[in-house]
């Protein structure tokens, strides 16, 4: 009834940005992204015999409140339906620790619900099913279905009304690339005006874009799994800034206008082309905040380092393709998490 699970974030390189169902969280299109190592989210779930009383949930040493105590409750609830009345399972207490700031704009959340849904499940006695902790890791936040597997992993948009087809899938483990680097240059840690679930929403009901938005990612999902699969590098970074400007542009359409841009977060994307005409291998992306991810290789990671800092970041988070979630521990049971 005790399980500790870890799972990394994860930065898209073709986004997801837009729902076709708020409540299962079923997206308009596919998206797939890199897992990032070694940064990690680590919890525990226990739940209770007891039949009532309200669950605990501790995130990064304060209990959690108002939606983001809603959000884990919801899937813990989840996990109890799904273990049926004759499991008993009551309360739960959940606690749960991330190493990486959540101001740095990695969806923190991907870790976070990942971590949970993998941990939640284990204490329920489920056996390990990277297919059903996606799904339920989903119903958390979208991007979380992307951290249960490492590497580089696809979310598949799916057709059913259910969503049970609507999950993320490793294409390449992360021992396929390991002289990728991803960089996140931190160039502002105030707290985004508009949330991701927000903004997408505003996106889907007002960018006369959109559609436009939705059918190209589709596309783009295929072309880039042809790139990761060679570790073309240039190829592979070209997708992944094109994809980050659309969907940015399709943000900017919305009425209010969505704009998650700092000029720092312009400053760095324009030292990256200076640099690719010096020689140097790099590109980024950018997710619904200011902190520009800059793809690059092992061979030039501190050059890019260097010229982040030199363009406005005052820290610079160095990331590799990280593995897949693992239970650490589940007292009483032998330990099936996949390293
Ligand atoms: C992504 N983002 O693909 C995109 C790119 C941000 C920009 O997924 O509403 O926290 O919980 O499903 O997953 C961030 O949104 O949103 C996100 P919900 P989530 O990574």
């Amino acid at each position: 009834m005790k399980a500790t699970a870890t799972a990394h974030p994860n930065i898209a390189l073709v986004k997801y940005w837009g729902k076709r169902n708020e409540k299962l969280i079923l997206p308009h299109q596919s998206s797939l992204s890199v897992t990032l190592g070694p940064l990690q989210v680590t919890t525990t779930v226990e739940f209770t015999k007891l039949t009532t009383g309200p669950d605990v949930i501790e995130i990064n040493g304060k209990s959690a409140e108002g939606t983001e105590r809603t959000r884990v409750v919801e899937l813990l609830s989840l996990v109890r339906k799904q273990a049926g009345a004759k499991a008993k399972l009551g309360g739960a207490i959940m606690i749960s620790r991330g190493d990486f700031p959540a101001s740095a704009g990695l969806a923190s959340s991907a870790a976070a619900f990942a971590a949970l849904a993998v941990a939640a499940r284990a204490a329920a006695g489920f056996e390990r099913d990277p297919r059903a902790e996606s799904i339920l890791a989903r119903r958390g936040s979208g991007s979380a279905s992307r951290s249960i597997e490492g590497g580089f992993v696809r979310w598949n948009r799916g057709k059913r009304a259910d969503g049970n087809d609507s999950f993320g899938e490793q294409l390449f483990e992360a021992e396929h690339w390991p002289e990728l680097r991803m960089l996140v240059g931190m160039v502002s840690r105030e707290e985004k005006e508009v949330k991701s679930r927000d903004g997408m929403r505003s996106t889907v009901e007002t960018s006369p874009y959109y559609p436009a938005w939705a059918k190209d990612a589709e596309r783009e999902v295929k072309e880039i799994v042809k790139f990761i699969k060679r570790r073309d590098l240039q190829a592979v970074g070209e997708i992944a800034e094109r994809n980050a400007w659309r969907m940015h542009a399709t943000a900017l359409a919305a009425n209010p206008p969505l704009c998650y841009l700092k000029p720092a977060t312009l400053a760095v994307i324009e030292a990256c082309r200076y640099a690719r005409q010096q020689g140097i291998g790099v590109w980024f992306t950018l997710d619904a905040g200011p902190n520009p991810v800059l793809l690059t290789s092992r061979a030039d990671e501190h050059k890019v380092a260097e010229l982040i800092r030199s363009h406005g970041a005052d820290d610079v988070v160095h990331c590799v393709p990280g593995g897949d979630a693992r239970v650490l521990s589940q007292p009483g049971k032998r330990i099936g998490g996949r390293a």
